[in-house]
């Protein structure tokens, strides 16, 4: 175990495991993936459902802050990649909740534990998108910091999690290059242009950071996420990585980080940077940050608008159930 990691809360030791307990971590240890109808401890089947649901609130979400600027988009070609990406979001938001389901829970009560607060989603949606650069800041810092997370997750120990992170990892590598390709522009631009970039990435630096969760001293299901092998890599590793992989993508648009103490450590062969405001990202959880009463807001409404329709769905699939039973 990585010796910052602390103790998880019911972690067991090898020798608190019981005989199947221990039957299974060893197939976890000799990586084989796990398929939703073999045993599995009861915590590991929480744990996923609390990671997956979380992660598909996020891709939903994540359609918001994105959504506001499609009649907005600069030009009609702008628009229609904007669109095609949001739509993308979509899509993951179903594979992950599909792969949810395998696990027991139903897609309403995860919807529902969403809009109670109950289960959260990324804080970073609790940011506004102010001006068109954000959107170039969005596809590449939090798409840029979601796929550094995701990535390793295709190699996750649940099976339809792995497959649906392969899927969604091929898409998010081109939204990536659209938010670098928008950051490029307008960097190359007016100077007007590139002062909206370089607000953009100040404003969005610090919360990317903290989308790779609290430091490993503080995160508490790291160490049995990473014996489950549900998580691969620690917070801190990713968030490094994400440093190292985005500074000189940012000297190349000729923007600064806004970070004073940023600097290469050559003995790491990283860089050392300031973490972000711990206290912020604990508020944003707790529901106080810019946009969570919006965001919420807005799932809540898509919900009570979309009863008619689900309601109708539920109607035919009844006369038509009742129909074949008639018949038979
Ligand atoms: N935001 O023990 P820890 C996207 C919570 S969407 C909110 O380290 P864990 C995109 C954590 O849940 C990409 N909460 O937790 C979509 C826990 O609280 P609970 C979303 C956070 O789970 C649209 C507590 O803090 N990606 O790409 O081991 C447009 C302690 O943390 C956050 C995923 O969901 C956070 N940032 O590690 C554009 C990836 N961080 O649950 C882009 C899958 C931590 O006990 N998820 N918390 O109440 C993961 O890899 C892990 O769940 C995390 C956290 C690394 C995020």
């Amino acid at each position: 175990m990585y010796a910052q990691l602390v103790k998880s809360d019911g972690m067991k030791s090898r020798e608190e495991m019981s005989p199947q307990e221990r039957a299974f971590q060893d197939r976890i240890d000799r990586g084989e993936k796990i398929e939703p109808k073999e045993w599995m401890p009861e915590g590991y089947r929480k744990t996923l459902i609390r990671q997956i649901g979380q992660h598909a609130h996020s891709e939903i979400v994540g359609q918001l802050p994105e959504g506001n600027w499609i009649t907005r988009a600069p030009t009609l070609e702008r628009t229609a990649i904007l669109l095609a990406k949001v739509q993308d979001e979509a899509g993951h938001g179903l594979y992950l909740y599909c792969a949810a389901e395998t696990l027991g829970v139903s897609r309403d009560e995860l919807m529902e534990k969403l809009h109670s607060g109950q289960m959260k989603y990324s804080s970073i949606f609790n940011y506004p998108t102010l001006t068109w650069a954000d959107i170039g800041a969005v596809g590449w810092l939090v798409d840029g910091a979601a796929i550094m997370n995701q990535v390793p997750l295709q190699r996750t120990s649940f099976g339809p999690y792995s497959r649906a992170m392969i899927r969604i990892c091929k898409e998010e590598s081109f939204h990536q290059r659209q938010g670098y390709d928008i950051m490029m522009k307008m960097a190359q631009g007016t100077s007007e242009q590139k002062a909206m970039a370089q607000d953009a990435l100040n404003r969005f630096w610090y919360p990317s950071l903290m989308m790779f969760g609290p430091s490993d001293k503080e995160s508490v299901h790291s160490a049995q996420s990473m014996a489950w092998k549900i998580k691969i890599n620690t917070n801190d590793e990713l968030r490094q990585k994400f440093v190292d992989q985005t500074v000189p993508q940012a000297e190349y648009l000729g923007l600064s980080i806004p970070d004073d103490t940023l600097n290469w450590n050559e003995e790491k062969g990283g860089y050392d940077f300031a973490e972000p405001d711990w206290s912020e990202f604990f508020e944003v959880l707790k529901g106080n940050g810019p946009c969570n009463k919006e965001r919420l807001g807005a799932r809540v409404k898509a919900w009570e608008d979309g009863a008619w329709f689900r309601d109708g769905l539920m109607a035919h699939a009844e006369k038509r159930a009742a129909a074949r039973q008639a018949a038979e």
